[in-house]
């Protein structure tokens, strides 16, 4: 396209953007003014997409990292023909909009994922061009590229600060990613000021040193945009294309400074930068339709592609019949039933949780062909690693299995990107103290209720001798509280097959499962009489009860184990208890009424929940006659049977503070019954 006519693109860009912001009196329009030659080149020239099918799984991906020039992409987004009106640009920010102040996935067609916290975004395009590498190495067959495409990014500087950047570009560089292409507005300011305040590496060396290929160019000079595009399609490495820009271009008053980045440019500046980009003063929201002809061809020029691929697709679909079925079912995140249903069965002995995962994954993971898992650099023991997989290298892209390296935070990113390219369903693993350096990331795929798992071991001070930087104390009721999470922790081997099983089939949201380093039993149910595992797809069940039972133990995990010794030693002095698993506080608070109160009836108000963890977010189990056994302080290195003992999680002191708390309530039924006397 000519320079002149990519001018008047983006030069419409940047009037949707003021306009926008100042409609709403709110938004951040300097990234849009200072990006918008850069994004009119790529969208124009170089993004393969389907306005009128965004979700065609061989378009090239688009991320705007730096979420909070939203309105960059939502310009985008409606001049090039997606079904995102004028109308909403105009309610940028507003109520019920599609317009959000940064811009959320799901929300319109064509946002690829959720950003606006920095970095989050650049770590998600790595996912998503490792599930283009990974799912092009696994079914590409010679002429049949039925997997390619490439996934651009624009990040700013916030975004290359962010730690996490460091993580994901440099895996990215390992894995020689080689179509991400990310262009950085590199604009020499951010919030505070002039980014030397607080920034002065050479970003291009550092990515050079993780493996990329690196250029330089003026972001307002088409031919160098142009050029630099094209080179970096071709390179056998990640690209990043630092662009300086002008901050607020355009803007005779503002342009260049930190005043432009997160705020309105106010009516006159508004109207003196208009007049400086030729666009009509008195004209808000003002599109020509010569600029509008121009971008809508992507519409008819995205359905040619897309058909181009169909016709590849039926060809390649009758060629390699079996290939293709395997694809469609990554693309449908397909768990076969008969998977499912041959998740093991566990007998009589003694084993931690996490062994029981690896068991599960041992015998289902190569089966469920979305699959792909990982670990940041513990596998062996988060046991993440199943039978069966292969490892992934930059040479060998179809393996199933990722090293992510010690990167907690880039692999939960990276797994979000892969959630939201599409067909791979990933988990990944860590210990569960060190979900800490993941949570941003996990909080965006709550956000965007991804399917995505997390392996988390180690899950209490049950691990003992490590100590307490190892040791999770406030995590679960951390992470209990992040909405849409669905957090299960298994009490025993059969309870986390069960796990797995509610963790592969969920759809609505990520899935975390909190397993034990240390053994715990595996009980003959029926023999015991206790209720079968496939209970805790409810979330929490009764294991077992007493007739006429004056008491109700509740716990989850590996202090299960210790309810079922305290029911006993209160059985021996005649006290009748229910013990109840409780898996998940999740799935149990999303069961009818009916069922919940069938698990916890209000006729019994005396309640004890025990856990290896902060008592906050049990008592609304217990209630208030109720008491919780939990830790609220951190925990120490020792060997975990003593610390149990020393923290009170034994069945002797849980039986203990149930007798005083009988003991208390008898005697107020006595007091209330000799007051009314
Ligand atoms: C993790 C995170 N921390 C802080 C912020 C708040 N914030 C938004 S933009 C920004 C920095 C702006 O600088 P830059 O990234 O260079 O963007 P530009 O000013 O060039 O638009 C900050 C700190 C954020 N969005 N995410």
């Amino acid at each position: 396209m000519k320079n002149q006519d990519l001018k008047k693109i983006a030069n419409t860009l940047r009037g949707l953007a003021i306009d926008a912001v100042e409609a709403a009196n709110s938004g951040h329009p300097g990234m849009p003014l200072g990006m918008a030659d850069v994004a009119a080149v790529l969208w124009t020239e170089f993004l393969k997409h389907h306005p009128a099918n965004p979700h065609w799984a061989n378009r090239d991906r688009f991320v705007l990292s730096a979420g909070h020039g939203s309105m960059l992409l939502y310009g985008l987004l409606h001049l090039y023909g997606y079904d995102l009106s004028l109308e909403e640009l105009k309610r940028f920010r507003q109520w019920g909009s599609r317009t959000a102040g940064h811009p959320e996935y799901g929300h319109a067609p064509g946002i690829e994922t959720t950003t606006g916290p920095l970095g989050q975004g650049l770590a998600n395009a790595v996912g998503m061009a490792w599930a283009e590498k990974h799912l092009a190495a696994r079914f590409n067959k010679g002429p049949y590229r039925i997997v390619d495409h490439y996934t651009y990014v624009i990040a700013s500087d916030g975004d290359l600060q962010e730690g996490i950047s460091h993580e994901a570009c440099s895996f990215a560089g390992h894995y020689r990613l080689s179509k991400l292409i990310v262009l950085y507005d590199d604009n020499g300011i951010s919030i505070d000021g002039r980014t030397e305040l607080s920034f002065s590496e050479d970003v291009l060396t550092r990515f050079a040193a993780y493996g990329w290929s690196t250029y330089r160019i003026d972001g307002h000079d088409y031919d160098a945009i142009r050029a630099a595009l094209t080179l970096a399609r071709t390179s056998d490495r990640p690209t990043l294309v630092a662009c300086r820009t002008v901050i607020g271009y355009g803007s005779p008053h503002k342009a260049g400074t930190e005043e432009v980045h997160g705020a309105p440019l106010g009516k006159e500046e508004a109207r003196l930068t208009k007049k400086a980009l030729r666009l009509p003063v008195e004209s808000p929201f003002y599109i020509s339709d010569e600029v509008l002809q121009l971008t809508r061809k992507a519409i008819a020029e995205g359905r040619r592609a897309e058909q181009r691929w169909l016709e590849l697709w039926e060809k390649y679909r009758r060629k390699y019949p079996d290939l293709s079925a395997e694809y469609e079912s990554c693309r449908a995140l397909s768990v076969p039933e008969d998977v499912l249903s041959s998740i093991p069965f566990f007998t009589l002995g003694k084993m931690a949780t996490r062994i029981a995962s690896g068991k599960v994954l041992d015998a289902i993971a190569v089966r469920i062909p979305a699959l792909v898992g990982g670990s940041a650099d513990l596998t062996p023991s988060n046991k993440t690693f199943a039978q069966g997989q292969t490892v992934c290298t930059a040479k060998h892209p179809a393996g199933r299995y990722i090293h992510y390296g010690v990167r907690e935070h880039a692999m939960a990113a990276i797994m979000n990107g892969m959630a939201l390219h599409g067909g791979i369903l990933p988990y990944g693993g860590t210990f569960f103290v060190f979900t800490d350096y993941m949570r941003p990331a996990m909080r965006l795929a709550a956000l965007m209720q991804l399917r995505v798992i997390y392996v988390l071991t180690h899950d209490s001070i049950g691990l003992g001798e490590d100590g307490p930087t190892h040791q999770p104390i406030e995590h679960l009721a951390a992470l209990r509280a992040m909405p849409n999470l669905s957090l299960i922790r298994p009490m025993d081997a059969n309870e986390t097959a069960v796990a797995w099983q509610m963790a592969l089939t969920r759809r609505e949201g990520p899935t975390a499962l909190i397993l034990t380093r240390q053994n715990v039993p595996t009980y003959d149910r029926a023999a015991l009489g206790l209720a079968a595992a496939q209970n805790a797809a409810r979330g929490a069940y009764v294991l077992i009860e007493d007739e006429g039972y004056r008491l109700i133990l509740i716990a989850s995990g590996s202090e299960v184990a210790l309810t079922l010794e305290a029911r006993q030693l209160l059985n021996t002095e005649g006290i009748g208890v229910r013990v109840v698993s409780m898996p998940s506080m999740d799935v149990f608070d999303r069961q009818d009424e009916v069922y919940r109160r069938s698990v916890l009836p209000d006729n019994c108000p005396l309640r004890i929940a025990v856990e290896a963890g902060a008592s906050f977010g049990w008592h609304k189990y217990v209630g208030e006659k109720g008491l919780v056994i939990g830790i609220d302080h951190f925990g120490a290195s020792a060997p975990y049977e003593e610390l149990y003992k020393h923290y009170g999680l034994t069945a002797e002191h849980i039986a203990g503070r149930a007798k005083s708390l009988l003991l208390q309530a008898g005697r107020g039924e006595q007091a209330a019954v000799s007051n009314f006397e």
